[in-house]
């Protein structure tokens, strides 16, 4: 079967969030990638055992200037992705942030996964793998250290988010059958009632 997914990545500027897209995309890394300023579209088809998964993932802006601007590009995402590097301590902090946008514009069975990018700089790391963890655990998103620099983890971490994805879908089809017959089931019941 063929699956389409929207996924849409935020975080503050500066974090990685163009290079871990492009590292995703195969276009390898740029040391002097430059702050985007405005939405990116791209797409990546994936295998996932015998489905076919079609990923359109909005890179955004993560600049103070350009919040409202990001956050516009969240209604109607199918998955999420909110990144922090582990050597800038504010853009951790700014993860609450991203969080809060997501819960007042998504559905709360949105799946989020949060990556801690720039791992290959772990002589400057000032947030603990273990601090990641504790507060994906606490929001319920999936967690993640990478690096786009090295590729380490990229992939891997786009995919377990669309293969959630794609489990979540393929359970609410499942029960599609069984509404349907629900629904015929109510309507006999009415019908029934009618002629009595
Ligand atoms: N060492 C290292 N540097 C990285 C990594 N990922 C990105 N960078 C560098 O960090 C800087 C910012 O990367 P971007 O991908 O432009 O960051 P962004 O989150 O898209 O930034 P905005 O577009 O401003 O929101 C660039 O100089 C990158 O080369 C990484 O994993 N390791
Ligand atoms: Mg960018």
């Amino acid at each position: 079967m063929e699956y389409n997914f929207i996924l849409g990545i935020f975080g503050e500027g500066r974090v990685g969030k163009t290079c871990i897209v492009k590292r995703f995309l195969g276009e390898g890394f740029d040391e002097k990638e430059e702050s985007s300023s405005d939405a990116d579209k791209v797409e990546k088809t994936i295998d996932i055992g015998k489905d076919v998964v079609n990923l359109e993932i909005y890179d955004l802006p993560g600049q103070e200037s350009f919040h409202s601007f990001a956050t516009n590009y969240i209604k109607g995402l199918n998955g999420v992705i909110l990144v922090y590097d582990i050597v800038t301590k504010y853009s951790f902090e700014k993860i609450d942030f991203w969080f809060k946008q997501m819960q007042e514009n998504l559905d709360k069975n949105i799946p989020i996964l949060l990556m801690a990018n720039k791992c290959d700089l772990e002589e400057q790391r000032v947030i603990t793998k273990e601090e990641g963890e504790k507060l994906a655990k606490e929001k319920n998103m999936m967690f993640y250290e990478c690096s786009a620099k090295n590729g380490e983890n990229v992939q891997c971490a786009i995919e377990e988010l669309a293969k959630k994805l794609l489990k979540a879908q393929q359970q609410s089809t499942k029960k599609e059958p069984e509404k349907q017959e629900d629904k015929k089931q109510e309507i006999k019941k009415k019908k029934k009632c009618y002629l009595f």
